[in-house]
């Protein structure tokens, strides 16, 4: 499978018969995510769900989070976590095998909560399971930005931020519509915006503060995760679901967050409550 081929950014029309929803980071929480789906109705004839990425790794069942992407409802972009399990099974993908699996447990992956692969590797083949497999091929298809509808009803999805490589000397510190629209065209991204997309922390964590506006003139609403905070937080368009899924088996105040589109509200589920709860309107601005 030739994975550089795909492109980053793809395009999805408006749902015009059901409702779209978008999942914060999900790190192996699925009960979280099946009580929130139950709590909506979700109706996977006709209602979508986007992801913000960062399927796997922390939390307690990876490997099901994973098994969504085999869902044509279900429309994930890749995450860092996505990027570093792509990353070590580069070559197992393109037909290699997996000898020396000692040298997993020494892995960028392993050391950031990948530990559960290890149930999905069959030592006696040398090689990891058929599921396993399957679906990580379907993580190397995943794009880096899905675009969603048109005009008003547009929105963004990608697991980091869109921040723009000259941000110090410019106003303009993040990438616009238009630029977004050139890379579904086929444009190039430069290597640090695409870097960006996946593992940037810029806006919410250096740029972050009272005073930046929560929406961007030109940048349609752009949900995004990877930095985790209790309240979701809104900066020049960029609306961070990461409420810290996994956080939650051990804190209080953590939990995943599900965020409505159609009606702009947004519901938790933790491991601390069986209550699935409203946590506030949003988007006010
Ligand atoms: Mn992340």
């Amino acid at each position: 499978m030739n994975i550089e081929s795909l492109p980053h950014v793809r395009a999805l029309p408006s749902n015009s018969n059901g409702r779209d929803f978008v999942v914060g980071d999900l790190h192996g929480c699925f009960d979280l995510l099946d009580r929130l789906l139950d709590a909506v109705r979700f109706d996977p004839a006709c209602d979508r769900l986007f992801s913000v990425g960062d399927l796997v790794d922390r939390g307690p069942d990876s490997l099901r989070c994973m098994s969504f992407l085999e869902a044509p409802w279900f429309h994930a972009v890749k995450g860092n976590h996505e990027s570093m399990l792509l990353e070590y099974f580069e070559s197992y993908l393109s037909g290699g095998g997996l000898d020396d699996w000692a040298q997993v447990t020494r892995s960028d992956m392993w050391l950031n909560g990948g530990e559960w692969i290890a149930s999905c590797y069959q030592a006696n083949e040398a090689r990891m399971s058929p599921m396993f497999d399957r679906l990580l091929e379907k993580i190397g298809t995943l794009p880096l930005v899905w675009v969603v509808g048109e005009g008003q009803d547009r929105f963004h999805v990608l697991h980091a931020e869109l921040v723009h490589p000259d941000y110090r000397k410019s106003r303009q510190k993040v990438w616009l519509d238009a630029d977004i629209d050139g890379w579904v065209a086929g444009g190039k991204i430069d290597a640090l915006t695409q870097e960006r997309l996946v593992w940037g922390r810029t806006l919410m964590m250096m740029l972050a503060s009272p005073a930046l506006p929560a929406m961007q003139p030109g940048l349609s609403t752009t949900y995004c995760g990877h930095t985790i905070d209790m309240w979701v937080r809104s900066y020049l368009s960029h609306v961070c679901l990461d409420t810290g899924a996994y956080r939650s088996l051990e804190e209080g105040g953590f939990g995943l967050t599900l965020h409505s589109i159609h009606q702009q509200r947004q519901l938790r589920a933790s491991y601390g409550s069986v209550n699935v709860v409203e946590v506030r309107s949003l988007l006010s601005a």
